[in-house]
């Protein structure tokens, strides 16, 4: 067996220490961070969410899965992030207000340090207003707005809208995304940027910047 299935399966077993101490021999074994995360981290919780919609797991396992997919990430954080860059840009990132899902938005998150950005990461359950505020305080350049739930969705149109009842609109890119959103919906909701997942999502902000 691969290390990265080995990798794979103590994410979807929910088994922190048997997570970390694969990640740390992947590294030592040098298969490159990207892998271990994408090949890794990222396609067990794939399974972990077709094992959930199945019916053969339940929020607890998800749970679980979850925190060792972060105690894994943690560890390649490092190696993610390029050290020593001046920051090209700052991002205000968050999820939507009644979501608590925020794996893929600290991958985002790091993605972005990695490509030269000051993340101020507002964390979890983060209201349209509370996204004004942040514009108004750190004057990003771009925000980042995360949904994992169709029933969260619809806060990043209310994003939008708050943005320019506050006249702040035109000084700020709305980048969106998580597994719900589509290219279309962005588009729909008056959304600058789409990306499907967190390597696109740091190119794009990139390029945006141009
Ligand atoms: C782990 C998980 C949980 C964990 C979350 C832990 C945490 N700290 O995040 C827990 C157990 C708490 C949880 C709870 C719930 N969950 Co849940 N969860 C998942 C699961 C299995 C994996 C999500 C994940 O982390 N994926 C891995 C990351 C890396 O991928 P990602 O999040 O998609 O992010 C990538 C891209 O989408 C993109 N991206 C993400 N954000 C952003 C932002 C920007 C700006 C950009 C550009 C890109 C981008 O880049 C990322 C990296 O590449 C998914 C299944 C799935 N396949 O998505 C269900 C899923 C999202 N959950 C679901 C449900 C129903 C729930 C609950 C309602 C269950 C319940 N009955 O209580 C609750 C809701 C709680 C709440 N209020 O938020 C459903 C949603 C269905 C729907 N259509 O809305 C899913 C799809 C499962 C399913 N198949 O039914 N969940």
């Amino acid at each position: 067996m691969n290390i990265l299935d080995d990798v794979r399966q103590s994410v979807i077993d929910g088994n922190m220490e048997v997570t970390q101490k694969l990640v740390q021999k992947a590294l030592a074994e040098n298969v490159p961070a990207e892998q271990i995360l994408k090949d890794g981290l990222i396609l067990a919780m794939s399974e972990v969410g077709r094992l959930f919609e199945s019916g053969e797991f339940f929020v607890p396992e998800m749970l679980i899965s979850a925190r060792a997919m972060k105690s894994g990430l943690a560890l390649l954080q490092p190696h993610l992030a390029a050290a020593n860059i001046q920051a090209i840009g700052k991002v205000v990132i968050g999820t939507m207000q009644g979501d608590l899902h925020d794996i893929g938005k600290n991958l985002v998150g790091m993605m972005l340090e990695g490509t030269g950005f000051e993340v101020i990461d507002l964390g979890v359950d983060v209201s349209p207003q509370k996204f004004v505020e942040a514009v108004k305080e750190h004057q990003p350049d771009l925000i980042g707005c995360s949904a994992l739930l169709t029933t969260t969705m619809p806060r990043m149109k209310d994003v939008v809208t708050a943005l320019k009842e506050a006249g702040l609109r035109d000084r700020v890119k709305v980048m969106i995304g998580g597994a719900p959103i589509t290219e279309k919906y962005a588009h729909d909701i008056g959304a600058d940027i789409y990306a499907p997942d967190a390597a696109s999502a740091a190119t794009r902000a990139r390029q945006s910047l141009n």
